[in-house]
């Protein structure tokens, strides 16, 4: 399909400039300040959490009672609040996960390389008895496919406010990828300077350990880039203060840092740029998502990077399959092209017109028959009706307060 044709399919749907437009107006970043990082004790109403949280894009912390139940907070854990490590390597030693060297940067990032569980709890418990030696690596298992590697074992019960998630519920019917990670790092690794994937909301559980997080709110990335326009490795480096190269670095107005201890929550907005610090021996586990408050800041961000892979490669624009290529280019940097997001779009829209429809069925149910309209009193079908039963009660509430 010609990409034209997906960008008015996706703006006339969800993405209705109207809709974008009211939805920018509850979202003010000006008056944050380290005061303003809600605490909440016990999770709120979905429709309270929907209204203060994700519709205004602002972060909070939700306290350790809202982990206290889980599994892995039992089984991973010693009672002394450090890993358990026996039972972590008796029970996924097999697995293999992404393991980053915190103490190098190749190409902006902190390379990578597989790893077997097991190898990387050895190491772990080598740098920990060593004592944290500054001859060592500082490795950290980082964006490891938990759930997928271990889906029967429930380590966890993702939170209520953040069970509507579109992302995962459009990978998982492709089966083939997820955005559910487990992080396990020894003290001093850490997280260099970014925003999440495709600009997408995260939450993050600390399942034993403490995160220092540091966050600027959307917009004031733009004064953390060098004269290059590339943005900062690492916020507290001094590379900062050299006004030649960070000519905007002056401008800044908000930092916020946040101490995350054990059993706590953090949920981190769209587009909110963080870097993050494990400030003891930690394990956590974090989602990304995307939902109907945040869709359009995602689609916003694919289409300017759009914008910039076309720029690139402006010079061959006459050649035979060059919108195809910048899709690809599109793909391969920023990890979804203009087809799989208007799949992804419709995968979601599908689903919530069935619940709808079932809803409606329902409701019509309850009606007496004098008062039902003709035809209005088909049975659901099997697909309708599994359909209801997977989604939860969250969703049918977004789904009318988003429509
Ligand atoms: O915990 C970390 O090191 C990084 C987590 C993160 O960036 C996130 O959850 O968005
Ligand atoms: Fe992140």
């Amino acid at each position: 399909m010609a990409a034209s044709l997906i960008v008015n399919t996706l703006e006339k749907s969800v993405l209705n400039p109207d809709n974008i437009v009211k939805r920018k107006a509850v979202r003010n970043y000006t008056n944050v300040n380290i005061d303003r990082i809600s605490y909440l004790v016990t999770n709120n109403s979905y429709s309270n959490f929907f209204e203060t949280f994700l519709l205004r894009n602002q972060p909070c912390i939700l306290s350790s009672v809202n982990t206290e139940a889980w599994k892995s907070r039992k089984d991973w854990v010693n009672s002394d609040g450090k890993p358990n490590f026996e039972f972590l390597r008796k029970t996924f030693g097999s697995a293999v996960g992404p393991v980053a060297n915190c103490k190098k940067e190749k190409y902006s990032a902190q390379p990578k390389e597989d790893k077997t569980f097991a190898d990387f709890v050895d190491y772990w418990q080598s740098y920990i008895e060593s004592d944290y030696p500054e001859s060592m690596d500082n490795l950290y298992l980082k964006d490891w496919h938990f759930t997928r590697d271990f889906p029967d074992y429930t380590a966890y019960e993702t939170p209520c406010g953040f069970m509507s998630d579109w992302l995962n519920e459009f990978w998982d019917t492709k089966d083939d990828d997820d955005y559910r990670f487990v992080y396990m790092g020894p003290k001093g690794s850490w997280t260099p300077f970014h925003a999440d994937v495709f600009r997408s909301f995260s939450w993050s559980a600390n399942i034993c350990g403490r995160k220092k997080w540091i966050f600027y709110p959307p917009g004031e990335e733009g004064n953390l880039r060098n004269k290059y326009g590339h943005l900062v490795y690492d916020v507290d480096s001094a590379e900062l203060l050299d006004e030649n190269l960070y000519p905007n670095y002056k401008k800044v107005r908000s930092r916020i840092e946040v101490i995350q201890e054990a059993g706590e929550i953090i949920y981190v907005p769209s587009g909110w740029h963080h870097q993050v610090y494990n400030l003891e021996d930690t394990i956590s586990i974090n989602h990304n998502w995307m939902n109907g408050c945040n869709v359009d800041i995602c689609w916003e961000y694919v289409k300017d990077n759009l914008s910039q892979v076309q720029q690139e490669i402006e010079d061959c624009k006459g050649m035979d399959g060059w919108d195809q290529q910048c899709q690809l280019i599109l793909k391969a940097s920023c990890g979804i092209d203009y087809g799989e997001f208007l799949q992804f779009m419709e995968v979601i829209a599908t689903n919530r017109i069935r619940l709808l429809q079932v809803h409606l069925v329902h409701k019509s149910r309850n009606l007496t028959r004098e008062q039902r309209q003709p035809g209005s009193d088909e049975t659901p079908s099997v697909d309708n009706i599994k359909c209801l039963a997977d989604e939860k009660k969250a969703d049918v509430s977004e789904t009318i307060a988003t429509a």
